[in-house]
């Protein structure tokens, strides 16, 4: 195997090398086994510089089966659906049914099996978790703008077939349409998660609370827990709130819901309190990226452009003016609809991937945005970062940083909008070696 040596490559360098060059020197029918042979052999080098090497697969290549024939493809969730321990994914579409698919990890690469056969107009957002308590994870997705309803589906575990989708069950119907972002968490601190969902239609924020017995129930109890602006873009085609997370922001031991570009205090039963936490809301997320009491909060501009901004709170976190922000690029984002914190590097401190569309329009044949870029900032742990370019033409939407082969080491997800479709690209980090060759 012939991967770049490590000394003396720029970070921007590796990462657009190692897509030209790990791609043809690794059959992709021995990647698989090759990544979890390598990681068995070679110690890895911990992220030192943060100088990572990547495998891009990708379904325009034949790496991963096509998604489905729609081209609108609107969300991605990643999830040990199949308890096995590695990662699959499920890709949400409307415009064509299928409505859900889900990429599960086989010997090969992926195995596509379908979850909703019939055509629904889901919307982008989505998250995984186990709503029937039966130990295995299920999906929660909302309808787009042609829809009034919220969705969970119940993990049939063991009984898949590829051709069998899940069963379906009604979180919501009625009231208005669009639902992009969802998000779990004990945000009443009950000891049972609620889900949060955004209902754009309405210009609101819902709370619902999950059945004792949700197989049967038919919807699930709602609260409105807000009304109103939250940072959206006021110029555009797109005029909507979006941007859905959990953390404990005010470090009070309980976990607290981000939408927008807002935080959420909660004041006991179903009331809650929003803090603005900057102007422009987006794409949030937020972690420990410095030493003290609180998590500091990250918002990209979503469905709009804008900067990418890092929040830190100077004092008190219920207070707007001690939220003091910055922003991380030298430009604006266009459609940075894609924002993930996690460790990518592995040395132990929270790192950026943030990620721009190549496309957005449907009546244009070009693409909106053919210097779409994709960063990663790699995080000191004193809230300082190191801008790296991890591809640039590629279209990213709802992108996502997971390890997806099981190695340990966290990957990238992504599936394009209406970029290329119908298309989904896989990049696997490669373990870096001490003794580089
Ligand atoms: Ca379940
Ligand atoms: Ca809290
Ligand atoms: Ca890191
Ligand atoms: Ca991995």
């Amino acid at each position: 195997m012939n991967f770049p040596p490590l000394a003396g490559w720029r970070a921007r360098q590796s990462i657009a090398a190692a897509r030209d060059v790990a791609k043809p020197s690794i059959p992709k029918e021995k990647a698989r086994a090759f990544l979890a042979a390598a990681a068995l052999l070679i110690a890895p080098l911990a992220g030192q510089a943060g100088q990572l090497h990547w495998q891009h697969l990708s379904s325009a290549t034949g790496d991963l089966p096509v998604p489905g024939t729609s081209t609108q493809q609107t969300g991605a969730v990643v999830g040990d659906f199949a308890h096995d321990g590695t990662n699959g994914f499920v890709l949400s579409f409307r415009q064509k049914a299928p409505a859900l698919v889900w990429y599960r990890p086989a010997a090969h690469g992926w195995d596509r099996f379908v979850i909703e056969s019939n055509f629904l107009s889901i919307e982008a957002g989505g998250v995984v978790f186990d709503v029937d308590g039966d130990g295995h994870p299920d999906i929660i997705f909302g309808g787009d703008w042609q829809s009034d309803e919220v969705w969970w589906w119940e993990n049939p575990y063991p009984n898949f077939d590829p051709n069998v989708s899940w069963k379906r069950h009604l979180i919501k119907k009625g009231g208005a349409t669009q639902h992009h972002d969802q998000v779990i968490g004990d945000f009443l601190g009950t000891g049972k998660p609620q889900l949060a969902f955004w209902n754009q239609g309405a210009k609101a924020i819902f709370l619902a609370e999950i059945p004792a017995d949700p197989r049967p129930a038919e919807s699930w109890p709602l609260t409105k827990i807000f009304s109103g602006g939250a940072g959206e873009a006021h110029s555009g085609e797109f005029h909507y709130a979006e941007g859905m997370a959990a953390c404990d922001i005010d470090g009070d031991g309980k976990v607290d819901l981000l939408a927008g570009n807002l935080w959420f205090k909660h004041r006991g039963g179903k009331k809650f309190d929003p803090i603005q936490i900057g102007p422009i809301g987006g794409r949030i997320a937020a972690g420990k990226f410095k030493p003290g009491k609180y998590p500091q909060v990250v918002i990209a501009p979503g469905d709009g452009d804008g900067p990418l901004r890092f929040y830190e709170c100077t004092g008190n976190p219920e207070n707007s003016r001690d939220w003091v922000g910055r922003n991380l690029l030298e430009r604006d984002m266009i459609h940075g609809h894609s924002l993930q914190v996690a460790d990518i590097d592995g040395d132990g401190h929270l790192d950026i991937f943030a990620a721009e569309m190549a496309k957005w329009s449907e009546g244009r044949p070009d693409d909106d945005n053919p210097k779409a870029t994709a960063w990663i900032l790699f995080g000191d742990g004193n809230g300082n970062f190191r801008e790296t370019v991890f591809a640039t033409g590629v279209g990213f939407h709802e992108a996502r940083v997971a390890d997806l082969n099981g190695d340990g080491l966290p990957d990238i997800l992504d599936k394009p909008y209406n970029w290329k479709v119908p298309r989904v690209d896989v990049w696997l980090q490669i373990p870096a070696t001490q003794n580089a060759r």
